[in-house]
């Protein structure tokens, strides 16, 4: 518990946010055959959608509706400190114009605008803390799949990416690692990482999926959809889980939590000194379900009532 986390202890609640290309699909891929599979961030993957549809899917990415300062004002509005995007998730598609590859939103959609640079002005504008989820697993990468040739070459051109994330966007208040459990990543590996972001950006705040989740890994650990009966001994803890039961957007997935329950588990979590990270999935158009953002606000109506806030 040093200063460099203060503000994060102090702040106990954020807003995830979980924004990508297969957003665009809605949830929903309908197969050549015409049977429907659904699935939200996972589409891909998990409704077997093959890698060139998937790409040829970018070219019809345009979420020209995406409004930074709407974005930081729900998150303002529920009451909370910072926010986590996925920058990268593990279709390996780059919400940011990176130098990297071109497997990303500038060189492959005619959208073309940099969603982080947008987050960070607006962030700064209204005093929120923004922060990075990134997947150390990628789909998309040839050198990053299982039996890939070049293992090396990926993590050289991962580091480039996350060098991009911390040095191009001003102070970067989080790194949110993910994916680490799947690709051939080892504890040696995450430790390098974990350092390579200490070098770059020393007051960026780790999680533990930097590397196997040990106590000692990065600040934080990361408890999915639960609040943990046992937080680990000293151990820095934050919450993720979701507004409905998806993390990307699913048109088809309307089963939001009242305020009253994200209330609860704000209340609850603070209570035994985490923090909660509530997710959100914008749709194609790059806008918030408009349920989740009233049943946010909710929970900061309740937070100002109570002299909470
Ligand atoms: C991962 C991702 O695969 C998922 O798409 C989402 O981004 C989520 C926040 O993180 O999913 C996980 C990661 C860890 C566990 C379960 C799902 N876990 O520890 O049980």
């Amino acid at each position: 518990t040093s200063s460099r986390t203060q503000w994060w202890r102090d702040a106990h609640f954020g807003m995830f946010m979980h924004f990508g290309l297969y957003s665009a699909y809605r949830g929903e891929y309908t197969r050549p055959d015409g049977t429907v599979c659904r699935d939200a961030e996972w589409i891909e993957r998990q409704c077997a959608i093959p890698a060139a549809t998937y790409e040829a899917k970018a070219a019809s990415f345009n979420p020209s509706s995406f409004d930074a300062s709407a974005v930081i004002g729900a998150a303002k509005a529920a009451g909370q400190k910072y926010l986590v995007i996925t920058a990268k998730h593990h279709d390996g598609f780059a919400m940011w114009p990176t130098a990297v590859n071109n497997w990303n939103i500038r060189d492959r959609t005619p959208f073309k605008r940099d969603i982080l640079a947008e987050l960070a002005v607006a962030a700064r504008a209204q005093g929120v803390k923004l922060g990075f989820y990134y997947s150390i697993w990628d789909w998309h990468d040839p050198d990053a799949q299982p039996g890939g040739s070049n293992y090396a070459a990926y993590v050289t051109r991962m580091k480039a990416q996350v060098r991009e994330l911390l040095t191009n966007y001003g102070d970067i208040a989080v790194m949110w690692f993910d994916g680490e459990w799947e690709a051939p990543w080892t504890a040696q590996q995450g430790a390098q990482l974990e350092d390579y972001v200490r070098t770059l950006s020393p007051g960026t705040i780790v999680n533990n999926r930097v590397g196997t989740r040990g106590i000692a890994d990065g600040d934080f650990g990361t408890p999915e959809q639960e609040i943990p009966a046992t937080p680990a001994d000293g151990q820095l803890w934050e919450s993720c889980m979701t507004v409905n039961d998806h993390w990307g957007f699913a048109a088809y997935d309307t089963n939001y939590k009242s305020s009253a329950t994200l209330t609860r588990n704000l209340v609850g979590i603070a209570a035994s000194s985490g923090n909660y990270l509530l997710n959100v999935g914008p749709d194609e158009r790059g806008v918030i379900p408009s349920t989740a953002v009233s049943r946010l606000a909710g929970v900061g109506t309740w937070l100002n009532t109570n002299g909470a806030a």
